[in-house]
């Protein structure tokens, strides 16, 4: 054995055990417990950290582990940080000094943003990235800083100032830390070791048919509130009593008899509710001359939040939405719902969309389709779409990425979904454009995966038990030359959605208008997918698949036969635009692009888009389709 490494190891296993110590000391406390998410840092103080971040691609995660694969985060010492976690952000002091990374002289990454199609280097890359940025910060007395990220795509472990303040699973839901004891004024750094690896027992799982965007994939903020302020709030239209406005409001600490003021002047409700020792009170008030919202007529309060020394102001939509029989009723009316199916990416950069202009370019696509509901597929989109639904007038759909294939009998697994469902249900909870919160995708049937889907609408129920729950399930065979809908899972949803692809996967798109279709539960069905490949510009003739006149066949056809299934209340092809999959490459047709979109990856629409607006102008107009 070469003495020298004997000795390094001995001194390190040395330093390693003192360092442990000391850091045991001061981190006496299990530290990463999930924070609870903040309620609106749309309106609230707050300073972005967007823009340029230094990087390191780190695909052995050397900046993580020791030589010995053991995480510095177990023994680290920020005293005497060492040379070794990226996380320290050391910069060498003395000439003989060895540090073997330098984020100032790193290449910089732009946040919000996918690395995939940001670094040419890295367009297929999946592992660890750190990212670092150093920011001025001047603290505000009397006040907490909260360090939020709207998402980043997988696993992301943030440090400030070579502290480690939390870590967070999830690559499409925000997450917030305290850090008002980690800044100082002045100089101050933030890291975030982010990972995307893909794992089977994830959620989603190994395989999908989208990229995996690697990255801070949103953006990425400190807020400042006060030190008591207003957590967490819902504002709603109660389902029960016509015209009473309802809901609950939480201050940042449990202390009772705080006084918190809800404040809507357009209705003239102005009212003080006293906390209890939670420091959570509840109210219903009964509002005159209410105007609902509705998508003919997307109109929102202003609401206003007052607690001590903190104001907080939102706008909000007051609606009711339920299920009678086959019907979906909005504000008690019967509504279609006329969709279209989107992923969260902008099909002419290939990116991720993050930005208010991007929501407004998908929104605006939808609106030209005629539409008045859009599924968010597979995963929770960035806020803006929520927030721009709101003011547009557009219902929606929105889910969590339970996938195909997930590992159902694995705990982690579930415990991992519930929390991206309860992120979601909390950032979302007081959008009116939100309708449907969905459980998962094509998921196959089984009594493990029946047991996980449960445990999931029941946390959706305790979560939010104003909006409908659904899954976009799958057809289950033919009986007699008909169709099932029959997934067991119908059962325990307030809508049966299904995808199904005949004439793509299978089957001939000239027989859809005589196809038979039966579906076991009385609720009303939404067709949760549908669609076919083309490439933009290839012309052809409707036999010749990939080509625009084919897609634009099987939409006719499609739409031709799809009031034959019964208790349909809406349905959201798929897909409003081509979007990038690893699954797809065929070339100088797919070429890494799932083509199954009406608006092609230049921004052009194809022959399909106006097949479908025709059909949705029709339907609106209640003409003869
Ligand atoms: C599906 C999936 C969707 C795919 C689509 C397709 O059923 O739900 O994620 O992208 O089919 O294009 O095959």
């Amino acid at each position: 054995m070469n003495p020298s490494i004997n000795n390094y190891t001995t001194m390190n296993t040395l330093m390693r055990k003192i360092g442990a110590i000391v850091c045991f000391l001061i981190l006496s406390v299990p530290a990463f417990a999930q924070e609870a998410l903040i309620q609106n840092t749309y309106n609230r103080e707050s300073l972005s950290l967007n823009g340029d971040w230094s990087y390191i691609i780190d695909p052995y995660e050397n900046g993580y582990y020791d030589y010995r694969r053991e995480p510095f985060d177990n023994y680290f010492n920020p005293a005497n940080p060492g040379s070794g976690a990226y996380f320290a952000n050391v910069k060498p002091a003395h000439k003989t000094d060895r540090v073997e990374y330098d984020f100032t002289n790193a290449d910089k990454i732009k946040v919000p943003g996918s690395w995939s199609v940001e670094k040419e280097q890295m367009h297929w890359y999946e592992g660890t990235v750190w990212y670092e940025k150093d920011f001025l910060f001047e603290p505000k007395a009397g006040h907490k800083s909260i360090l939020y990220f709207g998402a980043v795509n997988y696993e992301a472990h943030v440090y400030v100032n070579g502290i480690k303040v939390g870590h967070h699973i999830g690559g499409f839901t925000p997450f917030n830390f305290e850090v008002t004891k980690h800044l100082k004024k002045g100089n101050n750094f933030v890291v975030v070791k982010v990972d995307n690896t893909r794992k089977k027992d994830a959620v989603p799982t190994i395989n999908t048919d989208w990229w995996n965007h690697g990255g801070i994939t949103r953006e990425v903020k400190i807020l400042q509130v006060p030190e008591l302020y207003v957590a967490d709030y819902t504002v709603q239209l109660s389902k029960e009593q016509a015209n009473v406005i309802e809901g609950t409001v939480a201050l940042s600490e449990q202390k009772a008899g705080e006084l918190v003021t809800l404040n809507i002047p357009e209705l003239k409700i102005k009212k003080t509710l006293t906390t209890d020792a939670e420091g959570k009170a509840s109210f219903a008030i009964k509002a005159k001359k209410l105007t609902k919202w509705h998508v003919d007529k997307p109109y929102l309060y202003d609401v206003q939040w007052a607690a001590g020394q903190d104001v907080v102001n939102d706008r909000v939509g007051f609606r009711t939405i339920e299920v009678s029989g086959s019907d979906i009723l909005l504000n008690g009316e019967k509504v279609y719902l006329r969709g279209i199916c989107m992923h969260e990416e902008n099909p002419i950069e290939g990116r991720r969309n993050y930005s208010l202009e991007d929501a407004r370019m998908m929104f605006q696509w939808a609106k030209e389709l005629n539409t008045n509901f859009v599924r968010l597929a597979h995963y929770p989109h960035n806020e803006h779409m929520p927030r721009l639904a709101d003011e547009l007038g557009i219902l929606l759909w929105e889910e969590i990425p339970v996938y195909w294939t997930i590992d159902w009998t694995n705990t982690q697994t579930l415990a991992n979904a519930k929390g991206q469902l309860s992120e979601m249900v909390q950032r979302d909870k007081n959008r009116a454009s939100v309708i449907i919160w969905s459980m998962a995708n094509e998921t196959p049937v089984s009594e493990e995966r029946n047991q996980f889907l449960k445990a999931l609408v029941t946390t959706t129920r305790e979560l939010d038990n104003s909006r409908l729950i659904s899954a976009a399930m799958e057809v289950h065979g033919e009986e007699d030359g008909t169709k099932m809908i029959s997934d067991p899972f119908g059962e325990y949803v307030d809508i049966m959605s299904f995808n199904q692809y005949h004439g793509w996967y299978g089957g001939d798109i000239k027989d859809f208008p005589n196809l038979k279709w039966a579906v076991k539960y009385n609720k009303p069905v939404i067709v949760s997918e549908w669609g076919a490949g083309a490439k933009y510009g290839y012309r052809a003739d409707d036999q010749t698949i990939w080509s625009e006149d084919y897609q634009a066949y099987f939409y006719e056809q499609t739409l031709a036969g799809i009031e034959n299934i019964p208790n349909l209340a809406g349905f959201t092809p798929w897909i409003l635009a081509d979007f990038r999959s690893p699954r797809r490459p065929l070339a100088n047709i797919q070429d890494m692009w799932n083509r199954k979109g009406l608006i092609s990856d230049g921004g052009f629409k194809k022959q399909a888009f106006f097949v479908l607006k025709k059909y949705y102008d029709k339907k609106e107009a209640g003409t003869n389709l």
